[in-house]
């Protein structure tokens, strides 16, 4: 028996039954303080029944209760007025992306999950078809890497162990803990990376140190960066000209693998820059030279488990503007995800709930700060407590969890959503009436594995699609925006929490901006809004940056809510929030503390 950490992480560490690390390829017998914890983190902070208005009932009423509001707006034929939103908080594919087929299935608003990764997905597969790239095995036959936005000694320490002893180039708008521990750190302004990108393609061509081997058309990218000359290219970017000579030179000599973080497609630029970072390593003829993340190359029909093949959502809206568009929605359900935390215009989604404007329906085993505020809740079991199947968007392991823990309060979300259709009438549809375990059957068709492989070997790798024969350079990024912010906020992850998880275990926080002047509480301004935070100077910080870990975007007291200062802006490619959003002014306010 196996288990899996089913968190938003690129790691999906394995572990046995007495939840040690397995020692294979490439989880390597370790894990971080989060997994370290999971077993003394199951009790605390738990939901632990169902509540309406904070009340504990049954959960058969809680079910009745929700089951006929959803009626009452299926009657005045009002789907479009129910939005479920849920993300990545569980991995699982029977927890996460199964249990959508109910709200599919009646029509209901659908998000575009763009909120962390969608940009870079969509910005790579323009060129190579699917944005999968180098396997860990792959990896580590590279003999440096360039770490480009990304603060993989802590976002990533697996792969990080990976590339540790050998040259690592970052790329960063701040001096970042991977930027220390690392060879050599380049430090761009934000939303110029894409201009990078063109400098060292362009110095890669003028020092004849490529190839056209891999390329459908040379020609159109070299016409592309011919457009940009050094000096523009130096001033846009703030890098020295003899950092950008160092970079080409060691794109050329050592041909490194580039680890493309998910921030990038976060920023002005962003796509743009992903899609050109990706072209590098083939200008230099290394197929897939790149990592960003591997999901979409396993082969698993996502679509299906979510029941898209015979239902539509009546309607799609971006993560960007959910928050901005919230009056377009009177009734929220949410599992797997924490909005207040984690969406743009959180504010206004907590002050449509406060004004009665919005009914919220909260799915999840701890009391997130959502699931706070919410009208029901219902607990869920956590993933030491339930059969799924678990992927990585690094490794290509499939896992079949099995419990490990028996759950003392919890159901899972297919028996919730299997409540909810029952009450709904719904029960004998196709889509409610596939069992589960058929239909990851189905969805696992093109990955050549079926679940009895899975249950009985526990865990399978899969081969991940090839990489394609050409890569096509067209459509190359158009409409780049030359005039970047004077401050931009940059967002990265902190070691002991996974997004909004685990304060529980590590401890509440509030809000700090890090930065390069100021020290005591203040105020960020954006064009979206305005909090109240804590600034702390640091050296680390270059002029015209706030840095923030994404890990603490709601104070304790629920009252700064980070995520009121990110806009409705998103990325060209996949519709990714820019939420390292321009800032207009900070100041300091002497008198009050947030
Ligand atoms: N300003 C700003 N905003 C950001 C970011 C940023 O950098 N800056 N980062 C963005 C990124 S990268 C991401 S991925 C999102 C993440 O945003 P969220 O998706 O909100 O991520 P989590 O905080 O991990 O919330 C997941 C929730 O799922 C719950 N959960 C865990 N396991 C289970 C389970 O088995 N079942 C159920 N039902 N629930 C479960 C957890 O308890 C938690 O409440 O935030 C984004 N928001
Ligand atoms: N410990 C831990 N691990 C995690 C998570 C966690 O919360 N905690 N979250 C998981 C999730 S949901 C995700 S999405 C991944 C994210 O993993 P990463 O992709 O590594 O992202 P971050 O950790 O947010 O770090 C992003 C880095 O990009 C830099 N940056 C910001 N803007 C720019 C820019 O314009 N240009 C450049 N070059 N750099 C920029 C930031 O300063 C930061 O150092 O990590 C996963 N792993
Ligand atoms: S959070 Fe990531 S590194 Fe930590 S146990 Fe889970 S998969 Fe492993
Ligand atoms: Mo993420």
């Amino acid at each position: 028996m196996v288990i899996a950490c089913t968190r938003d992480c690129y790691d999906t560490c394995i572990f046995s039954e007495s939840y040690k690390p397995l020692n294979i390829f490439p989880i390597n017998g370790f894990t971080c303080s989060r997994g370290m914890a999971d077993i003394r983190r199951n009790d605390k902070n738990r939901i632990t029944s169902p509540m309406i208005d904070g009340k504990e009932v049954s959960l058969e009423e809680a079910v009745k209760y929700v089951a006929k509001k959803v009626s009452e707006i299926l009657k005045r034929d009002q789907v479009e007025r129910i939005v479920h939103v849920d993300y990545d908080g569980n991995q699982g594919l029977l927890t996460w992306y199964y249990p959508a087929r109910l709200w599919n299935l009646i029509g209901a608003t659908t998000t575009d999950y763009s909120i962390c990764s969608a940009e870079g997905h969509a910005a790579i597969a323009v060129h190579y078809g699917n944005s999968a790239g180098a396997t860990p095995e792959e990896m580590v036959k590279f003999k440096g890497y360039v770490i480009w936005g990304s603060e993989a000694s802590i976002s990533f320490i697996h792969g990080w162990r990976l590339m540790k002893d050998k040259p690592k180039v970052v790329i960063d708008v701040r001096v970042s803990e991977t930027a220390k521990r690392s060879e050599k750190y380049i430090i761009v302004r934000s939303g110029s990376d894409v201009f990078l990108a063109i400098g060292i393609i362009k110095g890669l061509i003028d020092s004849g140190n490529y190839t056209t081997s891999l390329l459908d058309d040379f020609e159109s990218l070299k016409a592309f960066v011919d457009k940009y000359d050094y000096q523009k290219i130096l001033s846009l970017t703030g890098v020295s000209r003899s950092d950008l000579d160092f970079l080409t030179d060691f794109y050329a000599k050592v041909k490194p693998l580039t680890v493309i973080g998910f921030a990038l497609g976060r920023t002005v630029n962003g796509g743009e820059a992903i899609s050109l970072i990706s072209l590098i390593p083939a200008l230099l003829g290394v197929n897939r030279g790149f990592f960003y993340s591997n999901s979409m190359g396993l082969g698993i029909d996502f679509s299906y488990l979510r029941g898209l093949h015979a239902s539509k959502p009546r309607k799609v809206v971006g993560m960007a503007e959910l928050g901005y568009e919230i009056d377009d929605y009177e009734f929220m359900f949410v599992w797997n995800s924490n909005p207040l935390h984690s969406l743009p215009g959180a504010n206004r989604i907590l002050e449509a709930i406060n004004d009665g404007r919005l009914f919220v329906v909260v799915h999840d085993p701890f009391f997130s700060e959502t699931a706070k505020v919410a009208n029901v809740v219902i607990p869920a079991n956590t993933f030491l407590e339930k059969e799924d199947v678990v992927y990585s968007y690094w490794h290509q392991y499939l896992i079949y969890n099995e419990p490990i823990i028996s759950p003392r309060y919890g159901i899972t979300e297919i028996k919730l959503m299997q409540l909810l259709a029952k009450e709904l009438g719904l029960s004998g549809h196709p889509l409610i009436a596939e069992d589960p375990w058929d239909a990851l059957n189905y969805a696992l068709r093109n990955t050549g594995i079926t679940v009895d492989k899975l249950k009985k070997e526990k865990v399978v790798k899969v081969n991940l699609v090839p990489p394609p024969q050409k890569v096509k350079v067209n459509p190359l990024p158009s409409g780049l925006n030359e005039k970047l912010n004077e401050m931009t906020i940059a967002f990265a992850s902190h070691p002991n929490y996974t997004n909004s998880q685990f304060k529980e275990v590590y401890g509440y926080r509030e809000p700090i901006a890090y930065n390069s002047e100021l020290e005591g509480y203040g105020k960020i301004i954006t064009d979206s809004g305005e909090i109240k935070v804590k600034f702390v100077r640091s050296k680390d910080v270059p002029k015209g940056v706030i840095f923030m870990y994404k890990n603490f975007l709601i104070g304790e007291s629920g009252k700064t809510l980070v995520n009121a200062i990110i806009g409705k802006e998103k990325g060209k490619y996949g519709g990714t929030p820019l939420l390292n959003a321009g800032v207009k002014k900070v100041s300091l306010i002497q008198e009050e503390s947030p």
